[in-house]
């Protein structure tokens, strides 16, 4: 059987995505429908040698799809897409509309297609920084039980999507030029800078991003206890987002056994010969499916921590591919 699918978003840095992903995969397609908002309608996009329309978002034409993939703003997903799915057009939804809710399943397929129910309407898409994380916990959960995370995070600037890019380029080039260091996107700038702010504050001090690695980490590994806290940190980086993770363990280990278990685990790939350079970079992450993972080495002190660094494609994994693979799960 071939499936209508309709990208929502389609004009957006993770829509862009979605659509070449599927130009890459060997998705069973009979049909790709675009849409965006007003702005982009009628203009044309390259789809394996086709040029198709961007179309207006209504809920009747979004209806005529089989599943849906949706990058779009939280407040309209919020909106619009409780209209929409129903078990004939299952929404996959990029944004953190619903991940939180009761009976959304939230999904990484490597770490938990099995929560994905028999006639599934809303499939929520994790946060990025979650993805790349809860690839190297689960194998780690399973084997050893997870007594503590603690993780920093280098973000990209294309997490915030084009306008980010844009204003990452134009400061770099104005303090290059003028000494100029007035930020044009975040409230800092940020070129040759690190703001550790992604999304707004809780009162208790933690961002919302760092909020988000603590609560979608426990949904997806299913481990409503899991102790982890998040430092989140954004970057002078265009794509690839990195986090610096320190993991204590239930058990003691040999570091021999951490290394074949993350690197048998699918989606992950050991990059870890920091003799020879060979450690996971967001620039290495850009064209790849996998999450890098180095740097692993065990705590001086603790014979039951470790340390290690993962990388991946924020865009990629981080979203249109993890979308796409649970669609792939779908059919
Ligand atoms: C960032 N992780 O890098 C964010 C972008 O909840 O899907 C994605 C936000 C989300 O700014």
């Amino acid at each position: 059987m071939n499936y209508t699918i309709g990208v929502l978003g389609a004009s957006g840095l993770v829509g862009q995505e979605i659509i070449k992903i599927l130009e890459e995969r060997n998705f069973p397609l009979k049909d790709i429908r675009l849409f965006a908002s007003e702005r982009s309608t009628g203009k044309t996009v390259v789809f394996k040698d086709r040029e198709v329309e961007i179309e207006k978002l209504t809920v009747k034409a979004a209806k005529e799809c089989d599943i849906l993939l949706s990058s779009m703003p939280s407040g309209i997903s919020e909106k619009i897409i409780p209209e929409i799915a129903d078990s004939d057009t299952i929404v996959i939804d990029n944004s953190s509309a619903f991940r939180q809710k009761d009976g959304i399943p939230l999904i990484v397929p490597e770490v938990n297609s099995g929560d994905i129910p028999e006639r599934p309407e809303i499939i929520a898409n994790p946060n990025c920084s979650t993805i790349q994380l809860v690839l190297v916990l689960k194998p780690l959960a399973e084997r050893y039980g997870l007594d503590e995370v603690v993780v920093s995070t280098y973000q990209s600037v294309s997490g915030s999507g084009q306008k980010a890019l844009e204003s990452l380029k134009a400061e770099t080039k104005e303090q290059l030029e003028s000494g100029n260091k007035e930020g044009k996107y975040y409230e800092r700038p940020i070129a040759f800078n690190l703001l550790p702010a992604i999304d707004y504050f809780h009162d208790d001090g933690f961002s919302n991003e760092e909020v988000k690695m603590l609560n979608e980490s426990r949904k997806i590994l299913g481990d409503p206890e899991l102790h982890l806290n998040a430092t989140c940190v954004r970057v002078p980086v265009y794509y690839g987002h990195a986090e610096s993770c320190y993991l204590k363990l239930n058990k003691e280990f040999n570091i021999d056994d951490i290394k074949e278990l993350l690197a048998n685990f699918p989606g992950l790939k050991l990059y870890d010969n920091p003799e020879l350079a060979e450690y996971p970079e967001p620039i290495l992450s850009e064209e790849i499916d996998e999450t890098l993972v180095g740097r692993i080495r065990r705590d001086r002190v603790n014979p039951k921590a470790l340390n290690l660094y993962i990388a991946a494609n924020n865009l990629r994994k981080g979203a249109a591919l993890n979308a796409v693979q649970i669609a792939e799960e779908l059919v």
